[in-house]
């Protein structure tokens, strides 16, 4: 398939607590000292514009209906596309987010029943098109990733009931099964050091060896 621009553009998905931001800045860390050009962001949040949106997302004051939350994560992505994901990609760096469209289709459209079409269609909208060339699934049984954050920090998607959670892990594997060709599944209820190896072996092996993130698993 011909790339539309010189970058890479890599997406973590998973249910709560799968540890995609503690791999995601470990990470980071590696490709500074490697001197590899790259752009940690996450969906939602990745603007000063989105930041904003996420608060009222995420804060537990606000009742947020699901089309309005639906069509706030899409606003949030919109911004986040045009203003930081393109042009970086543009700029050949590799575009590292955490979550992105497949968090919509699991969350509003297998944990909230939206229609799947629908979700797509406005996927497709905000985003201009622009689709991941890897996604990794964080897979973590749903009850093991909450429990392994904080008591009492719950926010207003984590605080939904377990079902809700089931579903969006569901959701997941059938987005993964669809699309085998962008998407890889990672066992997240390892060991740390376990989830780090494994995730830099499938960046390197799923980007080709030429890639510039391969020099990743030489230390490993
Ligand atoms: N959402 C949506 O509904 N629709 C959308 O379109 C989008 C998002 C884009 C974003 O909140 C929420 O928005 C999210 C989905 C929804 N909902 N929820 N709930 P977020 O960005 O705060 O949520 P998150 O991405 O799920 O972050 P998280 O809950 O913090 O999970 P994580 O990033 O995968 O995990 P972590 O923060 O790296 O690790 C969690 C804890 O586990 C932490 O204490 C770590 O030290 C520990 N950890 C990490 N790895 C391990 C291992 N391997 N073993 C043991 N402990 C570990």
């Amino acid at each position: 398939m011909k790339k539309a621009f010189p970058g890479s553009f890599v997406t973590l998905e998973g249910p709560e607590g799968a540890g995609k931001t503690t791999q995601v800045k470990l990470l980071a860390k590696e490709l500074d000292s490697l001197g590899i050009k790259h752009v940690v962001t996450r969906d939602p949040g990745g603007t000063p514009l989105g930041r904003k949106i996420r608060r009222i997302l995420l804060s537990n004051e606000n009742t947020v209906v699901p089309m309005a939350e639906l069509l706030l994560y899409q606003a949030d992505r919109a911004q986040h596309v045009e203003e930081l994901i393109r042009p970086s990609l543009e700029d050949g760096c590799i575009v590292l987010c955490d979550r992105y469209t497949d968090s919509t289709v699991a969350y509003q459209g297998y944990g909230r029943n939206i229609d799947l079409a629908l979700i797509d269609q406005l996927n497709q909208m905000s985003t201009g098109g622009l689709r991941p060339d890897l996604t990794i699934l964080f897979d973590i049984e749903s009850g093991d990733g909450l429990s392994r954050l904080h008591p009492g920090g719950h926010d207003r998607m984590e605080k939904e009931a377990i079902d809700f959670h089931h579903r969006v892990r569901g959701g997941y594997h059938k987005l993964a099964e669809a699309e085998p060709q962008r998407w890889r599944i990672l066992d997240a209820s390892k060991a740390l050091s376990v989830v780090q190896d494994e995730f830099r072996r499938i960046l390197v092996e799923s980007l080709g060896k030429k890639h510039p993130l391969a020099p990743l698993l030489k230390d490993s």
